[in-house]
């Protein structure tokens, strides 16, 4: 319609989030959106774009690229960009404002994935060399930007707890912090996409998602209160839920952004599940990127349950209707890649899981080498007890999810034709008389774990062309880079919880198209001359 306005982007400014008026820009299109604020079905989120482009915004909330929601958009239409303001038909780059202008600076040792949204794995070194990962070595997943909250006022951050029958009840974080008896737990957070490239590289078979190496997961321990506490407090039935009678089954954890998820109510209130709203990280406040300053922290379950900045809990009968409760975090069959979401559960407690972080290897002297290479082309000449090894240091971290403890993690030096047990750390021993550093109920942190061997001369082949043996990209470099007389041996690892449930042998076996829970053997490639 030409016969409407036209507005320069400094006038949309002016229509901001605290306007009475809010406007955003689509395109080169002005559109007033105060009516539609109540009607938006995520809710307050919407201001977040208001007196700028909502594009930016739909790049992050894709959900919106479609006609049903450029049509309601179309009844708010008030006018356009005024041509000064326009470069090739849209508003000036420089002109819009970027939604993660407010995200904070980043330690430059994480290994950044994508910066906008923030994600960014541990390096593998962090990963072993400290039971509790550092906060700022934490890795990060961020599904949008993280939102700002002044320390000033940061105990005035607001929760909201709605009952299933609509009772609300309102706390400040100061409220929870002095009305609340203060918990310590030591709990891992493992993203369910962790390993998701070694399930792709393994099983030859791409997966949609960030392609994790094995660092989308830290241990830390984290302070706050009971989320049961809370519950009982706004009246929460708490013995006709223990008995099983309760309407409620789900509890909904919403966070300032708009991310959000649910946990089933047997969680919730176990009195071992150890469910937290938590305020601090390693004794420190929670840094802005891991949820600054409120966040749920679900132990043993998949970390996507633990909802970062939350503000809001809401009691119900059914699941989050979040996308990320619903169409995401699911596994199918490796054949299923058209899939009914509605088909699986949301995953919640993690399977096994273990990983080798850091590899050394010693040196042969030349004498080994010339006679491991005189053994190689003359087959069986030389005793076993004669043969020379290539010494190895292996360490890693492995980890159940519910609560389940690591009971063993085996080690294969030779492709798997014989394995011994790695040595698992005391990190959860008491040292000197002080207390455990490991609080909770359950089993939530990570065993570190350790091998020092010798991998046999007769292991190391010319690299392994077999799907699930492939290496890392790291190593599989290393291998292919020289002339054919290069050797490599497979090392690999599996973990086992007190439940005797262990990790699959194959990443083929368990592919499927998100590549969520990529649990299978470990394997990596040493090379003798590397
Ligand atoms: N909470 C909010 N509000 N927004 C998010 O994007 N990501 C979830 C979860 N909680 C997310 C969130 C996912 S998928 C993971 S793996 C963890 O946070 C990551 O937590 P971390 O960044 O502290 O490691
Ligand atoms: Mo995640």
């Amino acid at each position: 319609d030409p016969s409407l306005p036209r507005f320069r982007i400094a006038d949309v400014r002016k229509h901001g989030a605290e306007s009475q008026n809010p406007w955003v820009i689509h395109g080169d299109k002005v559109y007033d959106i105060t009516d539609w604020i109540p009607a938006h079905p995520g809710g307050q989120v919407i201001l977040r774009a208001a007196g700028g482009s909502i594009d930016s915004y739909w790049n992050i909330f894709t959900i919106h690229k479609n006609q049903y929601v450029y049509d309601i958009l179309s009844q708010y239409l008030i006018g356009y960009i005024h041509q000064a303001d326009l470069v090739n038909g849209r508003p000036a780059q420089e002109q819009i404002e970027d939604p993660f202008a407010d995200d904070p600076e980043r330690h430059p040792a994480l290994i950044t994935k994508t910066a906008k949204p923030r994600n960014a794995e541990t390096p593998a070194a962090a990963l072993s060399a400290q039971f509790l990962t550092p906060n700022e070595l934490f890795y990060v997943r961020n599904h949008m930007w993280v939102p700002l909250v002044d320390e000033a006022t940061s105990n005035a951050h607001l929760l909201t707890v709605e009952l299933f029958d609509g009772t609300v009840k309102q706390y400040t974080l100061e409220d929870l912090k002095t009305r609340f008896p203060s918990r310590k737990i030591t709990a891992v957070l493992q993203c369910s996409g962790n390993r998701r490239k070694h399930m792709s590289e393994g099983s030859g078979r791409s997966t949609n998602g960030l392609q994790w190496a094995a660092g989308a997961i830290s241990n830390a321990s984290w302070e706050g209160v009971l989320l049961a506490d809370v519950l009982a407090d706004a009246g929460f039935e708490m013995a006709e839920a223990l008995n099983g009678e309760s309407e409620t089954r789900h509890v909904h954890f919403s966070g300032m952004e708009a991310y959000g998820a649910s946990i089933p109510i047997k969680k919730a209130i176990d009195p071992q599940g150890d469910v937290l709203l938590a305020y601090s990280m390693n004794d420190k406040p929670l840094p802005r990127d891991h949820g600054y300053p409120l966040r749920a922290i679900v132990p043993g379950h998949v970390a996507a349950r633990s909802v970062k900045w939350l503000n809001q809990i809401t009691l119900s009968d059914e699941e989050s209707m979040s996308q990320w409760q619903r169409k995401d975090y699911k596994c199918f069959g490796p054949n299923e890649t058209k899939v009914d979401w509605d088909a699986a559960p949301a995953i919640q407690e993690l399977p096994v899981q273990s990983a080798i972080t850091d590899v050394r290897l010693g040196g042969w002297t030349n004498a080994e080498r010339n006679k491991g290479e005189a053994k190689d082309n003359d087959q069986g000449t030389s005793k076993q007890s004669e043969e020379p090894a290539q010494k190895v240091s292996l360490s890693g971290y492995a980890f159940s999810g519910g609560g389940r403890s690591i009971i063993r993690v085996d080690a294969s030096l030779d492709g798997g034709s014989s394995w011994t047990q790695a040595y698992l750390l005391p990190d959860c021993a008491s040292k000197d008389g002080s207390p455990s550093p490991c609080q909770g109920h359950g089993a939530w942190t990570w065993k570190r774990w350790r091998l020092d061997g010798a991998v046999p001369l007769a292991a190391f082949r010319h690299p392994e062309q077999s799907a699930d043996a492939r290496p890392d990209e790291a190593s599989r470099d290393k291998a292919a880079d020289k002339d054919g007389n290069r050797r490599c041996a497979t090392v690999m690892i599996k973990a086992t919880d007190d439940a005797y449930n262990t990790q699959p042998e194959s990443h083929a076996a368990t592919w499927n198209l998100r590549g969520n829970l990529a649990t299978a053997w470990h394997r990596i490639q040493v090379c003798a001359d590397c």
